[in-house]
């Protein structure tokens, strides 16, 4: 496997900065090169490598994953499994998966954060003043089988989300959109347009025990994606995701 996450690149600057930590081009003694680079990242997202400890990838393993099904079929992405805040009502997020997998559904196959989980919402909710209240971990163990193409998510109005890496460092990308015409009519004659993924705006191999915060601008702006990877090798990657879903 190559391992171009460990290729210096000028995102680099932003995995070191502490999380509450917002830079202001003019405040950074760096290059004006590197500050260009970096002032189009800000308030965009933050990666830094450590945020965790990595160890909890043991705790991670216990957990065991399900491929969900999307109308009958099985979802061609990863197996995962969502968890929800021990005591609180299970929120529901409408993730692509069956109506029936949702809370309250015959087949909802959440689970309560164990306590481990419940602690890192409670660090990630300190160190970026959020509320996260819902997880889920995404298990990939083959690099073509499993992973996400280029999406945005359906998260409510304002809120990031938060992506914890484990194991096997795997690629994600923040990917321009661009807007194509279709040879579709709006009512008032003009032609409709659509959103499409283009060229990679930023990407990373997500070390572990590394955070990624996508910010609900991010979201908004970016399609985000963990691409297919014919030489990606060696034991799982897990991802834990955290969102602010409304109940
Ligand atoms: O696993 C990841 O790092 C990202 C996955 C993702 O974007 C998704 O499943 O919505």
């Amino acid at each position: 496997m190559e391992t171009p996450h460990n290729t210096p690149t000028a995102a680099v600057a932003l995995k070191l900065a502490p999380p509450s930590l917002i830079i202001q081009p003019e405040e950074m003694t760096v290059s004006p090169a590197f500050v260009s680079i970096s002032a189009g990242h800000l308030g965009l997202f933050h990666y830094e490598e450590n945020y965790t400890n990595a160890e909890l990838l043991k705790d991670i393993e216990q957990e065991k994953m399900k491929e969900y099904r999307f109308r009958g079929k099985l979802m061609k992405r990863a197996p995962k499994r969502e968890y929800f805040v021990p005591g609180e009502i299970p929120p529901t997020y409408k993730w692509g998966q069956q109506t029936t997998n949702y809370p309250g559904g015959e087949e909802f196959s959440g689970k309560p954060m164990p306590l481990w989980m419940v602690s890192l919402k409670d660090k990630i909710n300190s160190d970026f003043n959020v509320k996260v209240n819902h997880a889920i971990i995404i298990k990939y163990t083959d690099g073509m089988l499993h992973h996400a193409p280029p999406h945005q998510d359906k998260i409510p109005d304002g809120t990031d989300f938060f992506v914890l890496s484990f194991g096997t460092p795997r690629k994600f990308q923040l990917i321009k959109s661009k807007i194509l015409q279709t040879n579709k009519r709006k009512k008032d004659g003009s032609y409709k347009v659509k959103k499409e993924p283009g060229d990679i705006f930023w990407e990373e191999y997500l070390s572990s025990g590394s955070l990624l915060r996508v910010t609900s601008k991010a979201n908004k702006e970016y399609f985000h994606a963990v691409p297919k990877e014919k030489n990606w090798q060696g034991p799982p990657r897990y991802s834990l995701i955290f969102r602010t879903i409304s109940i």
